[in-house]
């Protein structure tokens, strides 16, 4: 078992369901995106469009405005910066503007010129299981066939790898995540936690964002009120060991210094020493 690497989140919306409008200036981002790499984050995604379910879409201007010049601030200041966006025009300025990464929510499903677009630029691409825009995503919660969610999440997940391998991504710059909380219902996230097996064997590096999601929120809740998103972590440091057992390349949370401390332990005690000891 190798270690996974961490990728602390840097959401510019005002809207984000776990950090909306907290890093909205500027400023602010590129300082809590340099404060997660000195708390031991190996990429950063800057986000400007909140998927959370129910949201509207920002203008491509809009979207533009909120992520390049924190792209071009972090990647000029060292950082390895992954952009989160649905949008080709978006990845192709991020990218110009020093990203490395294209972290696709949609797995190239919701602009059609994503995925040549990303193949151009040979930025890595995140493909991560989709099935609809977050104002209508949870209409298509339903996994009722042979196999049921994993086996769902496995055949669309596959068909978007050949679909970007089609479009010119090279295969070791391709990775796929199961996209917990997108068109799923709180049972769907814990039988995908339960079972990567299937997606591992598709052959790619898997990506997991668990961090603050509602169907951690739901599992703690209490007298019938999910926990709130700021009251989750311990859960998710939980979730951070359980995936990194499992084999997951990466993790996507917004409490860095609480992974890389629960990956400290793991690695102590599995012969993979990290900081001061390694
Ligand atoms: N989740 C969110 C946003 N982007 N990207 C990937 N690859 N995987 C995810 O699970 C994922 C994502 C939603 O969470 P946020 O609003 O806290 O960023």
């Amino acid at each position: 078992m190798v270690l996974p690497r961490l990728m602390g989140v840097v959401n510019v919306t005002p809207d984000s369901f776990s950090d909306g409008g907290r890093w909205l200036a500027p400023e602010a981002a590129v300082a809590h995106g340099l404060e997660l790499v000195a708390e031991g984050a190996d990429i950063l995604d800057i986000g400007g469009e909140s998927t959370r379910p129910g949201a509207t879409r920002p203008l491509v201007a809009e979207e533009l405005g909120r992520v390049i010049p924190v792209v071009t601030e972090l990647a000029r200041q060292g950082a390895t910066v992954s952009v989160d966006t649905m949008r080709a025009e978006v990845a192709a300025a991020a990218v110009a503007a020093g990203a490395t990464v294209v972290n696709d929510v949609s797995g190239g499903l919701a602009d059609p010129e994503m995925l040549s677009t990303v193949a151009a630029t040979g930025a890595t691409y995140v493909a991560m299981h989709w099935r609809a825009h977050a104002d209508h995503m949870r209409d298509f919660a339903v996994y009722d066939g042979p196999g049921g969610v994993v086996a769902a999440v496995r055949d669309e997940l596959a068909a978007r790898a050949e679909a970007a391998l089609a479009a010119g991504i090279a295969p070791e710059r391709l990775v796929l995540d199961p996209g917990l909380g997108f068109a799923k219902r709180p049972e769907h996230n814990w039988e995908l936690v339960r079972d990567l097996g299937p997606l591992h064997a598709l052959g790619y590096p898997l990506l997991v964002g668990a961090s603050r999601k509602s169907f951690l929120g739901r599992l703690l809740a209490s007298g019938g009120t999910p926990r709130p998103v700021g009251e989750r972590e311990h859960a998710n440091t939980a979730l951070t060991v359980l995936l990194a057992q499992q084999g997951v390349w990466c993790l996507r949370v917004h409490d860095v210094r609480a992974a890389h401390d629960a990956l400290s332990v793991l690695g102590q005690v599995t012969g993979q020493p990290t900081g001061e000891d390694a």
